[in-house]
């Protein structure tokens, strides 16, 4: 898969260096592409921004060092992902479908947004998406997008090294994710659940499942309509 992200921090993206993500980019299997969103401007300042038509508080992106970048950037099969608190919200379903994506480019906005006529602009030719993570407000779609394109990454078939451990976590069934415990069997006086050391793996199962549900109900019971 490739992902290109255009920003005017690009070392917010520094840390896709490291860990799975880094592993998987050094095995071929990510093409992660971060691109400074003030190469396409052409004053000394290299401004992107300006203030808002109608008047308001904040600043908004200009659109033309996004016009410049995008038409650069964007294949014909790319999906151009607009992080917004404005957007439709990410979930694990729609994780799932930006992970069959051959190639994903994410617009990071700061200040008050990115000038709408980029959006509308470039809809006319790709498919856009813009996408919130959640009710509540960041600074620009930096933080956002990190966590889109970790969602996703570990979606990417090759990524995640036991594509079991994907099975089993909390939004894949619909449900939480029940407890997990490892060694020791006790802990500051802590112990393990007996049924996890007893071998029966109908009892552990039918454990879990309750768990699932009973945190499920405690933490998300809007999951459970
Ligand atoms: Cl995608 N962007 C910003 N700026 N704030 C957010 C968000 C995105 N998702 C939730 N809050």
């Amino acid at each position: 898969m490739r992902v290109d992200i255009v920003s005017i921090f690009p070392a917010f993206f520094d840390v896709l260096d490291v860990s799975l993500i880094g592993k998987a980019r050094d095995r071929g299997l990510l093409d992660i592409r971060v691109h400074d969103l003030r190469a396409w401007t052409h004053d000394r300042h290299r401004t992107v921004d300006d203030t808002p038509y109608g008047g308001g508080a904040g600043m908004v992106m200009k659109p033309e060092p996004w016009g410049e970048a995008l038409d650069e950037i964007l294949t014909p099969d790319a999906l151009l992902i607009v992080p917004s608190p404005a957007g439709e919200r990410f979930a694990q379903p729609l994780a799932r479908a930006l992970a069959d994506e051959a190639h994903l480019v994410f617009a990071c906005g700061r200040y008050e947004g990115i000038d709408q006529r980029v959006v509308d602009h470039f809809a006319a030719t790709h498919r856009v998406r813009s996408i919130s993570l959640g009710d509540y407000v960041l600074n620009g779609g930096e933080v956002a997008a990190m966590a889109m394109v970790e969602a996703v990454s570990r979606l990417v078939p090759g990524v995640v090294g036991n594509p079991e451990s994907l099975v089993e976590e909390s939004h894949e069934s619909g449900l939480l994710e029940y407890p997990s415990y490892t060694k020791p069997a006790t802990w500051r006086g802590h112990e393990v659940p007996p049924v996890l050391l007893s071998g029966n793996h109908g009892e552990i199962a039918r454990w879990r499942r309750e768990q699932s549900v009973a945190r499920t109900r405690m933490h998300r019971p809007d999951l459970l309509d």
